[in-house]
């Protein structure tokens, strides 16, 4: 990621005194240009004519990618009520004290860089008082094709440097106020309440301003903190522009609702509005929606066991035996017979010590992420892994590296570049839900073996489709087991829920600290007899499993003899369309003619990335195929 890549940075002083500085990461091509847009704004700047102006460029080492901080705007009349509210956001986000840090914030004014200080002592950490810290190399992954970097864009800049200092290691909190007389608006940022910004927090022509970032964490660890701070490459991606934000509507704030109606009206216009449909049939390979009869392709019930005779009977058993819910948390009441069995089942099927269920997929990622990492430690995951492993990342609270899909070179690159932090954790699905592609397991694990990295897999769409009998990636490869082989009840298996299966100190540290597990209902008995009945069909039928996977590469070939490119490693097959407008429509045709395949959109997929996304199940026949993909290849040519 960092080839040809240059980070560019840009201050100016007059006698000494600090008028302004910027940054921007670029490539080699744009360097020339870059350079001069940024002398050009040192040499222009409202607080002064500058007598010295550096402009550095420089070889970043690996960049690290964030997702920007949520933004929400303030709107404030006075600077002593942006003050106070400033101070309000700050106490909210657990800081004490803050009169003192309010007091501390004029040594600021003469500063180059931000105050770093401890959050509860109120101790300076700046090896250079004078000069404090300053937050170097990072950029918008955006700013290129937003242009221009001659004009400063307070915003965007400011949103970059909260987001980078937000994902330091033990910085709790910043608040900043421009230095710009012109430029009345500042914010608080903490990992909690995202980037706040406060319109108003001095009076105009007020050429004073700064910054103080907040630390909290042992004294030997803030050189890391700063060198994180001024040396670590970021690049900060989906920065919200501020029409998403509520700007500029402090003369006639719209009601709470109105905003939600406008942005909802905004999703729609885009193309990207959702809702759900009836599917009014048992879940199975056809379906009948609005009274038309469809061809499912989109089923995650591989094989076609979500209505088989024998998962429905122990369902519908388990149901009379033990009631419809379990009433209770596992913890509590909610443990019953089926649970405990369907664990042993579990556990047995993937050769591990001891498995532990949840009641849904998404609940076993966030509660299991959140259980092996924190503050303080570091979390990689595949850029393209699913979003509850996304969501388990970032509520987890640990730094979160994203690397490149399944680019295991790329992830032993930022395992062999952390510094110190407690614990790693890799995590990256098996199958990758949107293309269908496999995870290169047997160098995951060596990579996070080698750093001692907790290693964990999500074997969603793996499970009774890879592997000659359905258990999964570790079978397919004839490789070890991860730490963490997480996955669903609800797709191969026909029923619902999560589960996770690993060692037996895995599961009992699972049980003692999975938040999601410990703080929610029990699934149901007849969802856990329902996915034991179907795991003994699978181990007496993998016949299923080959299926599935020969309709799979049937249709691959299918659609490339009708000239559309299409590959899997699994049940899903993805075919790239590109502009989200044009996906839904031929999602449309296709179901006009009796074919249910559903277009991925944004934010599921990148922007520009929409496709229709086949998924094949052991019970379609060939002449399904077929038709489906004649069909897809008709409304496919007929977009080129
Ligand atoms: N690292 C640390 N401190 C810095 C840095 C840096 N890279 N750049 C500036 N500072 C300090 C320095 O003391 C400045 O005097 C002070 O922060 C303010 O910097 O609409 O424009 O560049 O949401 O003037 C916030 C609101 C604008 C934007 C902030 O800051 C919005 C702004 P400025
Ligand atoms: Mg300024």
């Amino acid at each position: 990621m960092a080839e040809g890549l240059y980070c560019v940075k840009m201050r100016a002083s007059q006698e000494g005194r600090h008028i302004s500085g910027a940054e921007r990461i670029v490539p080699s091509a744009a360097v020339p240009s870059v350079v001069a847009q940024l002398a050009a704004r040192a040499l222009k700047h409202s607080k002064g004519v500058p007598d010295f102006v550096n402009v550095k460029v420089e070889r970043p080492g690996e960049i690290v990618r964030l997702k920007a901080l949520p933004v929400a705007t303030n709107v404030t009349r006075t600077p002593a009520e942006g003050r106070a509210l400033a101070a309000d956001l700050l106490r909210g986000a657990g800081i004490g004290r803050i009169d003192e840090i309010m007091a501390l914030f004029r040594e600021t004014y003469s500063m180059r860089g931000a105050m770093l200080l401890d959050a509860d002592t109120l101790e300076r950490l700046e090896p250079d008082r004078a000069r404090g810290v300053r937050a170097t190399c990072m950029d918008a992954a955006d700013s290129i094709a937003k242009g221009s970097a001659a004009d400063k864009n307070h915003y965007a800049e400011a949103i970059v440097l909260a987001t980078k200092v937000q994902h330091a290691p033990g910085i709790v909190a910043e608040i900043c106020v421009s230095d710009d007389p012109d430029y009345v608006t500042g914010y608080v940022a903490t990992r909690g309440i995202g980037y706040q910004r406060i319109t108003v927090v001095k009076e105009k022509g007020d050429p004073s301003g700064g910054r103080i970032f907040l630390y909290r964490g042992p004294r030997e660890q803030v050189p890391e903190t700063i060198r994180f701070l001024e040396q670590q490459a970021v690049m900060v991606e989906d920065v919200p522009s501020l029409d998403m934000c509520h700007v500029g509507r402090a003369r006639a704030r719209p009601s709470r609702m109105d905003i939600l109606a406008d942005e909802l009206a905004a999703v729609e216009a885009a193309g990207l509005g959702r809702r759900c449909q009836v599917s009014d049939a048992p879940t199975g390979p056809t379906t009948v929606i609005d009274g038309k009869p469809l061809l499912v392709l989109s089923s995650n019930d591989y094989l076609d066991l979500a209505r088989d005779s024998r998962v429905t009977a122990a369902a519908a058993e388990a149901a009379r035996r033990w009631g419809a819910g379990s009433g209770g948390a596992r913890l509590t009441t909610g443990t019953q017979p089926p649970h405990v069995a369907l664990e042993a089942h579990l556990a047995r099927f993937k050769g591990t010590e001891a498995a532990l269920t949840y009641a849904t997929g998404y609940m076993a990622n966030v509660g299991t992420i959140g259980a092996l990492v924190g503050k303080g430690d570091v979390v990689l995951s595949d850029e393209l892994n699913h979003a509850s492993i996304i969501d388990g990342c970032r509520l987890s609270g640990a730094t979160v590296m994203v690397y490149r899909h399944n680019d295991m070179d790329d992830l032993e690159r930022r395992l062999a570049g952390l510094g110190v932090c407690r614990r790693r954790l890799v995590v990256s699905d098996a199958v990758f839900s949107m293309d269908g592609d496999m995870l290169d397991l047997p160098r995951f694990l060596e990579i996070c073996h080698r750093h001692d990295a907790f290693s964990m897999i999500d074997e969603a769409h793996a499970t009774g489709v890879v592997g000659a009998t359905g258990r999964g990636l570790c079978e397919h490869f004839g490789c070890g087991h991860p730490d963490v082989l997480m996955g669903t009840l609800s797709k191969a298996l026909g029923s619902e829920g999560g589960y996770v299966c690993g060692t037996k100190l895995l599961v009992d540290w699972l049980r003692n600290r999975s938040r999601s597990f410990i703080f929610s209902t029990a699934p149901g008995a007849s969802a856990m007899a329902a996915a034991d009945a179907a795991l003994s069909v699978l181990e007496a039928e993998p016949e299923r499993v080959a299926r599935v996977r020969e309709n799979a590469a049937f249709l691959v070939e299918e659609l490339a003899r009708l000239g559309v490119k299409a590959a899997t490693q699994s049940a899903i097959v993805p075919i790239l369309v590109g502009d989200e407008r044009w996906a839904v429509r031929m999602a449309e045709s296709l179901r006009a003619e009796g074919f249910l395949v559903p277009a991925i959109r944004y934010p599921t997929v990148a922007r520009g990335a929409a496709r229709l996304r086949v998924a094949v199940m052991s019970a379609h026949t060939r002449a399904d195929l077929s038709l489906a993909a004649a069909a897809i290849a008709r409304h496919y040519s007929g977009g080129e």
